[in-house]
């Protein structure tokens, strides 16, 4: 089945100023879009058409001769979990029961936040940064390219896109500055409480 790109739940401006709306046109009108159009050409009419996205993340995720299929699929999967990562009305700090475990299994908050940011910043070249639910232990990880959480068992809570497109025309080369505005202003701790919650049954 085709996949859709789901809508953004913000306005493309409501980022701004930490992350603007031509680079969100860009990259949810233009980026996101051509991942989602390949992975939907190249699965029409194969038997992968039949399965959902994560299904075919899975079953592509070792097959050297699906890499395009695995790339595109997982790209448009992890672009789609990026959005609802980020709100207007983000920042700040998670409370409650996932408070409570990054407290039991970073130390504090803040040495959280500071791992997270050593992960997006020294990611070597396109990938992402991801607060991941491990077993019952939270980690933080980073992943080169297209690559997923998913295909090694564990479950995204959280993630910063740190391709250079995500912040090249609002930071040029300063990721590490991209990633400190996400972490400080626009975290959707909301969403990151939701996915702990479900990670953990
Ligand atoms: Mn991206």
């Amino acid at each position: 089945m085709a996949y859709q790109q789901p809508a953004l739940l913000y306005a493309e401006n409501a980022l701004e100023p930490f992350i603007s709306a031509k680079t969100l046109s860009f990259h949810y009108g233009k980026h996101h879009v051509a991942y989602i159009t390949n992975y939907n050409n190249l699965v029409a009419g194969t038997s992968f058409d039949s399965l959902t996205l994560e299904e075919v993340i899975a079953l592509t995720a070792t097959d050297p001769q699906k890499v395009g299929i695995f790339n595109n699929g997982a790209q448009a999967l992890n672009h789609s979990f990026y959005w609802n990562c980020l709100s207007p009305n983000g920042g700040g700090k998670p409370d409650g029961e996932l408070e409570a475990k990054i407290t039991q299994d970073f130390g504090s908050v803040d040495k959280f936040k500071e791992e997270l940011k050593t992960a997006a910043a020294t990611q070597f070249g396109s990938g992402w940064a991801w607060l991941v639910l491990e077993g019952d232990t939270l980690k933080v990880i980073k992943t080169s390219n297209a690559q997923t959480p998913l295909t090694s068992g564990q479950k995204p809570i959280l993630t910063i896109d740190v391709w250079e497109h995500a912040y090249y025309l609002d930071y040029q080369n300063r990721r590490p500055d991209y990633v400190a505005t996400v972490i400080d202003n626009l975290v959707n701790w909301d969403f990151a409480t939701e996915n702990f919650k479900k990670g953990r049954v």
